[in-house]
C-alpha cells in the first residue's frame, strides 16, 4: 500500500495528479486528487486483506463496516494522506494509522472504534519525502524502516527509536498565538526567552504533522497543536492523528498530553473528534503539564 502511494506521489507532478478533485471531505477541506486515490487504495487493500471489520478514514464521513464474508478481527483508523495541502510544494506528507483488536463475537460498530488510544495494539506512520519511511510500533518499542525501491522492500534503518529526554526545538504554528490560552502562551514564551540561563529553543514548523512529529521523534523537543479561543479542541483528530502519534511517542520514551490529561486516556465520542495535543520529549512535555497544573490552582 505505502509503496503504491509513494509512487503516486512521486509521479504526481508528471501525471498532473496534483490539484483539487473538486470535492470536499468531512473536514470541509478541498480534496486533492491524491487524497481520493490514497483513500481508495487503503480502503480496498484493508478490506481485501480479510483482517479488518471496521475502518475509519479521515476522508470518509462514516465508518466502513466490512462485509461479513471478508471480516477479520481488527479495526483500522487512518488518515490516508495527512498534510496533503503541502503536496503541490513538495513538502513531506504521510499516512497515519492506528489499529485496535476487536472481539469478533458481535456485529462491528462504533463502540469497537470509540476506545481510548491506550487500547491500540499497533500504530505508525509512513512519511513520503526524500525517501519513504515507515515508523511502526506494536507495543514493543518503535522501529523505522526505509523503502528500497529497487527491492520493493522496507529495510530496518532505525531500530529501537528512543526520543531524547529533552530537546532544543519547539514546533507550533505561531500564527495562532493571539488565540492561545495562558499556559500555552507562557510555555512558548519560556522557549523563546528562557529564565533559567539555558539557550532559547529553535522553532521548526513544517505544517505537516507526520514531518513535524518525525523530526521531533528523532531529534527531540516538543510538537504542539493547542486548543485556542477559536478552536477549543484544536485541529488534530483524536483517532487517526493524536492517538497513533501519542502511542509512538510513549513507546519511544516520550509522552503526549491534551492540556488536561494523558492523550491515550481520552475516550472519543465521535470518529472525527479533535483534541489539543502536546507531544514529544518527556521533560519538555512535563514543563507544559506543570504550567497547565498551575493554571488549575
Ligand atoms: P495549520 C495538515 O492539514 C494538518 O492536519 C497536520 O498535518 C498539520 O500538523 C496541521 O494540519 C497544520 O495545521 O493550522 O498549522 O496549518
Amino acid at each position: 500500500m505505502f509503496w503504491i502511494i509513494a509512487c503516486l506521489l512521486w509521479q504526481a507532478g508528471l501525471a498532473k495528479l496534483i490539484g483539487l478533485a473538486g470535492e470536499t471531505n468531512v473536514q470541509g477541506e478541498e480534496q486533492k486528487k491524491l487524497d481520493v486515490l490514497s483513500n481508495e487504495v487503503f480502503v480496498k487493500a484493508l478490506i481485501s486483506s480479510g483482517r479488518t471489520s471496521i475502518l475509519v478514514s479521515e476522508e470518509d464521513e462514516e465508518a466502513t463496516i466490512v462485509d461479513k464474508s471478508m471480516r477479520g478481527r481488527y479495526c483500522v483508523v487512518f488518515d490516508p494522506l495527512d498534510g496533503s495541502s503541502n503536496i503541490d510544494c513538495g513538502v513531506s506528507i504521510g499516512t497515519i494509522f492506528g489499529i485496535y483488536a476487536i472481539k469478533d463475537d458481535h456485529e462491528p460498530g462504533l463502540d469497537d472504534v470509540l476506545q481510548p488510544g491506550k487500547n491500540m495494539v499497533a500504530a505508525g506512520y509512513c512519511m513520503y519525502g526524500s525517501s519513504c519511511t515507515l515508523v511502526l510500533s506494536t507495543g514493543e518499542g518503535v522501529n523505522g524502516f526505509t523503502l528500497d525501491p529497487s527491492l520493493g522492500e522496507f529495510i530496518l534503518t532505525h531500530p529501537n527509536i528512543k526520543i531524547p529526554k529533552r530537546g532544543k526545538i519547539y514546533s507550533v504554528n505561531e500564527g495562532n498565538a493571539k488565540n492561545w490560552d495562558g499556559p500555552t502562551s507562557k510555555y512558548v514564551e519560556k522557549c523563546k526567552y528562557p529564565t533559567d540561563g539555558s539557550s532559547p529553543k529553535s522553532l521548526r514548523y513544517i505544517g505537516s504533522m507526520v514531518a513535524d512529529v518525525h523530526r521531533t521523534l528523532l531529534y527531540g523537543g516538543i510538537f504542539l497543536y493547542p486548543g485556542d479561543k477559536k478552536s477549543p479542541n484544536g485541529k488534530l483528530r483524536v483517532l487517526y492523528e493524536v492517538f497513533p502519534m501519542s502511542f509512538l511517542m510513549e513507546q519511544a520514551g516520550g509522552q503526549s498530553f491534551t492540556g488536561t490529561q494523558r492523550s491515550l486516556d481520552l475516550v472519543p465520542k465521535s470518529i472525527h473528534e479533535r483534541s489539543p495535543i502536546f507531544l514529544g520529549s518527556y521533560d519538555d512535555v512535563e514543563d507544559i503539564k506543570a504550567l497547565y497544573a498551575a493554571a488549575e490552582k
